[in-house]
């Protein structure tokens, strides 16, 4: 047995890092082990790039900076390995489907933002909190940083929604509903895994 890989998509106020982190506490909290990531992780010297183009302190070509985000997840990638052959459940704030919903969002074609990240540790389940831009704006709208803005946010979600007809494991998350209720059915789907999985871990977008 080795630990599930988990991944947590969606959209910016869809309470998708409060979920995750009730995730974490919950899977501690059962006695089993568990490791916390989150994309981009601005902490490493490719993640400072990214959170001073995030933050308008500084500019880079469209291609650039989403190889930025790519090679950030590819030098987690083996702490990720790691802690699923050590039968660690892996919970991932956003993943490889952000990286190529946002870039594609500005207009490069899909299969160009998917390929950087092609080979990686694919996750074991998706779930992606959905949200209206609609009920986003109810909670106070978006924040200060590039790509919060509503034409981008509806953009990416379509982007987001494709991903659905992959056939992977994919499960949409009505995230509008009220946060307990949301976090009930993120646990229904999660706490089966926490136990281990069966089977070699796959690779992304291989076929
Ligand atoms: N984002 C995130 C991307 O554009 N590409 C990526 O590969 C990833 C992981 O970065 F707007 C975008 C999504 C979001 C922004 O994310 C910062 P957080 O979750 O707000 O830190
Ligand atoms: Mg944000």
């Amino acid at each position: 047995m080795r630990g599930a890989f988990i991944v947590i998509e969606g959209l910016d106020r869809s309470g998708k890092s409060t979920q995750t982190n009730l995730l974490h506490e919950r899977i501690r909290a059962s006695g089993r082990q568990v490791e916390l990531f989150k994309f981009p992780d601005r902490t490493t010297t490719i993640g400072q790039m990214i959170d001073a183009y995030l933050r308008s302190q500084a500019e880079l070509e469209d291609h650039a900076i989403h190889l930025l985000f790519s090679a950030n997840r590819w030098e987690l990638a083996p702490r990720i390995e790691q802690s699923l052959k050590d039968g660690k459940t892996v919970l991932c704030d956003r993943y490889a489907f952000s990286g190529a919903s946002f870039t594609s969002s500005k207009g490069l074609p899909l299969p160009w933002c998917k390929s950087p990240d092609v080979g990686l540790p694919a996750p074991d389940l998706v779930l992606f909190l959905d949200i209206t831009p609609e009920k986003a704006a109810e909670r106070g709208g978006y924040g200060e940083e590039r790509y919060e803005k509503r034409e981008m946010q509806e953009r990416v979600r379509e982007v987001f929604k494709g991903f659905q007809d992959e056939g992977g494991p994919w499960v949409e998350v009505d995230a509008g509903r009220p946060l307990e209720e949301v976090t009930e059915v993120m646990w229904g789907k999660v706490g089966p895994l926490v136990k281990g999985v069966e089977g070699e871990l796959k690779r992304l977008w291989v076929d």
